[in-house]
């Protein structure tokens, strides 16, 4: 190849990459919206998909601090399931799991989508009751799961140690077969792309520094680009929710945490489906570029800091090297960690406030991303309607004064 065409090449390149930063810099905001989104990770942008899609609101905006899918969206592991115990639970996850099957298509972007099932161990008697109920508590939702023995564990998964003198020997488990993963940031760019499409604006860059209200009305919100004025103020903004929340004078019942990830060098498909274990606080599945993506329990302390602390994960190691022999060897490529938004009852919030015009969607935990669709879904319906869909009515704030708690504690794939 002569200079000339490595030179044409190169510009083509820049050009190519200067068109695409020009086509996606975010607007100048305008001085007023009929709704804001605050925070542009998945299930901002999807809250703002449907406003404009199913509710015909396409004067909105969503600011977001950073970059789109920066936060969580993009530091997960992209477990989507959607086998609760409790029938609230259950019916808010299946939604989005329904809407992850036809997503791609919806979006028109490819969100990688790959239903490879999720078998959850279980290590002690305890565990496998624990499991067996929620198997049964699923099928009486509809919700597809079946009850693994050790042997069968061992055909579907030949990796896997399941012999009965291991430190937390496997005993059995829970499959369901329509769960799998995606692909993190394609559904912040597909779900970005397609609200863009609608007409919304969205603005990165942005952070939101302080909200405005007229007595018990919200009136617009105070950025780094300036204010912007809005009735309708929608806060999903995982980890930093309560920040926002004080600035509006209300505190919600929520701890952030840093939850962390690793994945390894690339390998040839060797793990077909994703394994968890809540006991040993281990899970791994394998992407289609080949790494092993692995996670963590929840670190114990409060914090910021989006890395987390080393115990954690060579514990994880530990148990994922137990569990897989194999991959002892591996190299490990990348760690980091999140900031996750916890409630007492490791349920999300998803509801109205006092402040009329207010309204928050957090305490997603550890397991936020499989919901991003059913999430934004619900989300939108109560910013449009003002009151919550019947998929979300158990998943108001005033359940922590009523008692009404939904305790999926057990259930979490991942300890809280
Ligand atoms: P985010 O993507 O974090 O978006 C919130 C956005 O708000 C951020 O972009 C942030 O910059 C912005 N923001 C914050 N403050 C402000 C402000 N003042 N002004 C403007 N913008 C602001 N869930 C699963 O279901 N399956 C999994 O396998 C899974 N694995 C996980 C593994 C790890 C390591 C982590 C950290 C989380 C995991 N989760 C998983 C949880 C999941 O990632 C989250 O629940 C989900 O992504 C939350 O999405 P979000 O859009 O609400 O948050
Ligand atoms: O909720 O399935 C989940 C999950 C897996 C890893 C982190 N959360």
């Amino acid at each position: 190849m002569s200079n000339f065409s490595i030179f044409a090449l190169a510009r083509n390149a820049m050009s190519y990459h200067e068109n695409w930063q020009k086509q996606w810099r975010s607007p100048a905001p305008k001085a007023s919206y009929d709704a804001i989104i605050v925070g542009g990770g998945g299930h901002g942008l999807a809250t703002a998909y449907y406003l404009a899609k199913e509710h015909g609101m396409r004067n909105i905006a969503v600011v977001e601090r950073g970059w789109l899918g920066g936060g969580n969206t993009a530091r997960n592991t992209t477990i989507v399931r959607s086998n609760y115990l409790w029938d609230d639970a259950t019916h808010l996850y299946e939604k989005a799991l329904q809407l992850w099957e036809g997503l791609s298509q919806d979006l028109n972007y490819n969100t990688m989508f790959s239903q490879r099932g999720v078998m959850n161990v279980g290590h002690s008697l305890q565990d496998m009751r624990d499991i067996e109920r929620r198997v049964n508590a699923n099928r009486l939702n509809g919700v597809d799961g079946v009850v693994l023995t050790p042997a069968q564990i061992k055909a579907m998964v030949p990796i896997m140690n399941t012999s009965s003198s291991l430190r937390y020997p496997v005993m059995g488990a829970s499959f369901q077969p329509r769960a799998g993963v995606a692909r993190h940031d394609a559904i912040a760019w597909g779900f970005a792309r397609a609200a863009d499409r609608l007409g919304v604006d969205i603005i990165q860059n942005c952070e939101v520094i302080g909200v405005q209200r007229e007595g018990d009305q919200v009136v617009g919100i105070e950025t780094t680009r300036g204010v912007i004025k809005s009735k309708k103020i929608g806060v999903v903004a995982a980890g930093h929710s309560s920040v926002i929340a004080n600035m509006a004078g209300i505190r919600l019942p929520l701890e952030s945490h840093p939850l962390q990830a690793l994945v390894s060098e690339p390998m040839k498909p060797i793990l077909h489906t994703v394994v968890m274990s809540n006991a040993i606080h281990a899970y791994a599945s394998q992407s289609d570029k080949g790494d092993l993506v692995i996670g963590a329990g929840i670190d114990a302390y409060v914090g910021y800091g989006q890395r987390g602390s080393f115990p954690i994960i060579e514990h994880t190691l530990q148990a994922i090297c137990e569990l897989f022999p194999i991959f002892r060897r591996v190299r490990m490529n990348r760690q980091w960690g999140g900031i996750v938004d916890v409630a007492p009852d490791a349920c999300p919030i998803i509801s109205k406030t006092h402040i009329k015009g207010l309204y928050f969607n957090c305490g997603w935990g550890t397991g936020g991303f499989k919901a991003t669709p059913g999430s934004g879904w619900v989300m939108a319906h109560t910013i449009a309607q003002d009151r919550p869909h019947a998929l979300n009515a158990a998943f108001e704030l005033n359940r922590f004064n009523t008692g009404h708690l939904i305790d999926e504690h057990g259930a979490a794939g991942v300890a809280h």
